[in-house]
């Protein structure tokens, strides 16, 4: 008996409830005549045995981000937005900054987590008609080295329901994400292929439950994402941080400051006249790094201000500093300088980039 499976389309109805978008799930066989071809049939059903149900009542850690509609009438980010050390705030168009995305404009940023599941809340300012069109995304990285490892993506949510549909996980396999310095713009990197490996695709994987996203119920400009614990080799302790943002926000451009220049990006700062406004690296914002299980040294790269104790200890690399004054080398408030912390030399080394 041979069967031909190719364009015959089985749509089964499932008991259990599923999410209201079921994607596609490609099957395959083989026929007698042809064994080395494969022939795919297209059938509408994903098995899911475990999906989220609610978000636990504490919450892990919590993390703000700068509401740039306060300042999108000066085509001006209202802050937090330094290129060469990742750190984006641009919800806005390119090269003239007139319009500004409210669904993409991260404000607010939350962690929780359960025996099963990592969830990440991303609120953004949201518009009137509440269309959240844009892509969001949890940035995991698991050995706290700055780079991350995992990016679970959302493509523009619509229900209230746990969907998986437009979610997709990456893994960087291989390493190649931030290249040579953790967070800071390295040169000649757009090379490195970014988050490489996808690992699931809207309930396609090794785990149909891999992920999931809905909207949430008690605020509709709040985006929640989980990830099950065991996709990642339930990690006890990581850093996290968020992003949204339109078509830039893809899994191969990771670390989007290594795989453009700071000349390409563009800045979202007026005072930065050599490289405002944003041009390629635009319509993306992003947050910094929350602790999660672990105390935070402080010198994490990337990591929010809130967990950067206020006192003079070892760094990695061995010099004794104050890990506030490297957060304020790195967000200097005079635009006429680019200011890196060297993690070398533990000192702050400023470049004079233009007049204010
Ligand atoms: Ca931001
Ligand atoms: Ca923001
Ligand atoms: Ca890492
Ligand atoms: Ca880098």
């Amino acid at each position: 008996m041979k069967f031909l499976l190719s364009g015959l389309l089985v749509i089964f109805m499932l008991a259990c409830s599923l999410p209201s978008t079921v994607p596609t799930e490609i099957a395959t066989a083989v026929t007698e005549e042809a064994p080395t071809e494969i022939i795919t049939a297209t059938e509408a059903v994903i098995q899911h045995e475990i999906i989220p149900v609610n978000l636990p009542n504490e919450r892990n850690s919590h993390a703000g981000d700068f509401d740039s509609s306060t300042t999108a009438d000066k085509k001006s980010a209202a802050g937090g937005d330094r290129f060469t050390f990742g750190r984006f705030e641009r919800p806005f168009n390119a090269n003239t900054m007139d319009t500004y995305f409210p669904e993409i404009d991260i404000v607010d940023t939350m962690v929780y987590q359960d025996e099963t599941w990592i969830y990440g809340e991303i609120t953004v300012k949201g518009n009137e008609t509440q269309t959240l069109n844009g892509k969001y995304a949890l940035e995991l990285d698991l050995d706290l080295d700055g780079k991350g490892d995992w990016l679970v993506i959302a493509n523009s949510p619509t229900s209230t329901d746990w969907s998986v549909a437009g979610v997709q996980v990456y893994q960087d396999e291989n390493h190649g994400v931030g290249d040579l310095s953790a967070m800071y713009t390295d040169e000649n990197a757009a090379s490195t292929d970014g988050f490489e490996k996808l690992v699931f695709d809207q309930g396609q994987g090794e785990d149909a439950d891999s992920a999931w996203v809905r909207i949430s119920p008690s605020d509709l400009n709040t985006i929640e994402i989980s990830v099950k614990r065991s996709v990642l080799g339930n990690p006890e302790k990581y850093l996290i941080n968020m992003w949204a943002g339109h078509s830039l926000l893809t899994p191969g451009l990771f670390d989007i400051n290594d795989h453009f220049t700071h000349e390409q990006a563009g800045e979202a700062d007026p005072g930065l006249e050599i490289f405002y406004p944003i041009k390629e690296v635009a319509e993306i914002d992003n947050s910094c790094r929350m602790a999660v299980g672990f105390q935070p040294t402080g010198f994490e790269p990337g990591l929010c201000e809130v967990f950067v104790p206020n006192e003079v200890v070892s760094s990695p690399q061995g010099c004794k500093a104050n890990p506030r004054q490297i957060l304020a080398c790195t967000f200097n408030s005079d635009p006429s300088y680019s200011c890196n912390w060297n993690k070398n030399s533990c000192s702050c080394e400023c470049e004079f980039i233009g007049p204010k």
